[in-house]
């Protein structure tokens, strides 16, 4: 078995290797040398979102049977070159939805309601007093910490005593409403903090546009519903057993909803589906999630547009060039940034693993699939 993407769970690794011989592509130096000596021998290929099996590597393997991906999304698998060949793909449908529409929801209330930038907040205050913040993020001896914390508090408190005023009330719990003030808290490396309590949105009741109704584009209307959210949708043909309401282009969807979720799968037709008009029509006040793939949006738009205050917001577990983000996104608080853990709990991950395993020892035994897609 070759894995080709980066061991994504130590279950998954575990489970491979007390019954298979498993080749970790991604930590071999020299893949060329690797794959002339060993493609003779190498039956499955085991990929995720990541990396899967494209033309190239399929090419290579003339043995190859089966693909099992750690993913219930396909698009890095080259499908029409397995169909070609007769080789079997798995993925890993169903035991993911309930945690990635979670996500998505996690993702519209984080964005609206600023959780992250809170959070930010308050650890940054508290390090702040607690002066834990000079000697945690600053190689000084312990005899300067506390006089460079007093320098710090003193350029920082003449630089915005408004601010800091405000803010002390906050703490000390003076005011401890607060509700309409802005404080500003001088933190780490010098940056500043700006925070606002009323710049937040409420969730309940937004409308809610879901490009793509599968299993988790469903999972998430359904939860959208629980939070008295009008849903609406965009699919390539009208769903006749929903009762959300159907829109037959992208842009009337994203001009129609406050928020705007991509739950779609990445083809050919869906990359760039968020495009530059439908940013525009989903506009200032519109929020974007992404829990599908970073290629389904155009990323400079994007940022342009969340940078010029074009769009309202945006919550995205996903980017074009992963690990990678776009940097200009870091000082956007209008903005979550998640690594690509849409999936990533214990419970889940297991039983994605269990589904891989599952699929090739049923392959190897002549037995049916279990999530066969080919
Ligand atoms: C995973 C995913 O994050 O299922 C998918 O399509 O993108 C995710 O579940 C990934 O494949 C885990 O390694």
């Amino acid at each position: 078995v070759l894995m080709t993407c980066p061991p994504p769970d130590p279950y998954l690794v575990e489970q491979l290797e007390k019954r298979f011989t498993l080749f970790k592509f991604h930590s071999i130096p020299d893949k060329a040398h690797f794959l002339n000596s060993n493609k003779a021998s190498i039956r499955a290929v085991v990929g995720n979102a990541s990396a899967g099996a494209d033309a190239q590597l399929i090419h290579q393997l003339p043995n190859l049977e089966i693909v099992s991906s750690f993913s219930v999304g396909l698009d890095k698998i080259d499908l029409a070159k397995c169909r070609e060949r007769g080789i079997r793909v798995t993925n890993t449908p169903d035991v993911l939805t309930d945690d990635v529409a979670d996500l998505a929801i996690g993702l519209m209330l984080a964005v609206l309601r600023r959780l992250c930038q809170s959070d930010r907040y308050v650890r940054s205050v508290n390090s702040c007093m607690e002066g834990r913040l000079v000697s945690s993020s600053l190689a000084v001896p312990p005899f300067l910490q506390i006089d460079y914390y007093f320098l710090q508090v003193c350029v920082f408190v003449l630089l915005n005593i408004d601010e800091v005023i405000t803010t002390l009330g906050y703490i000390s719990k003076v005011n401890p409403d607060c509700s309409a003030s802005l404080g500003t808290l001088g933190l780490r490396n010098g940056a500043k903090f700006a925070f606002s309590k009323s710049s937040w949105l409420n969730f309940t009741g937004k409308s809610v546009g879901i490009i793509g109704l599968g299993r988790i584009g469903l999972a998430i209307a359904k939860r959208a519903e629980a939070f008295s959210c009008p849903i609406s949708y965009h699919t390539r043909t009208e769903k006749s057993d929903v009762k959300y309401k159907y829109y037959p282009s992208v842009v009337e969807l994203a001009a129609n909803c406050q928020i705007l979720v991509v739950a779609c799968a990445l083809t050919e037709e869906t990359r760039h589906i968020i495009n530059r008009e439908v940013i525009n029509a989903l506009g200032p006040k519109g929020v974007l999630i992404n829990i599908g793939r970073g290629p389904h949006v155009d990323e400079p738009e994007l940022v342009s547009a969340l940078v010029e205050g074009r769009l309202g917001g945006a919550g995205l577990d996903v980017f074009q060039d992963e690990p990678n983000v776009p940097e200009e996104l870091f000082g956007l608080e209008n903005v979550v940034l998640l690594p690509h853990v849409g999936s990533g709990t214990m419970e889940t991950r297991k039983e994605m693993a269990d589904l891989v395993v599952g699929n090739l020892e049923a392959h190897f035994l002549n037995k049916p699939l279990l999530t066969p897609v080919l």
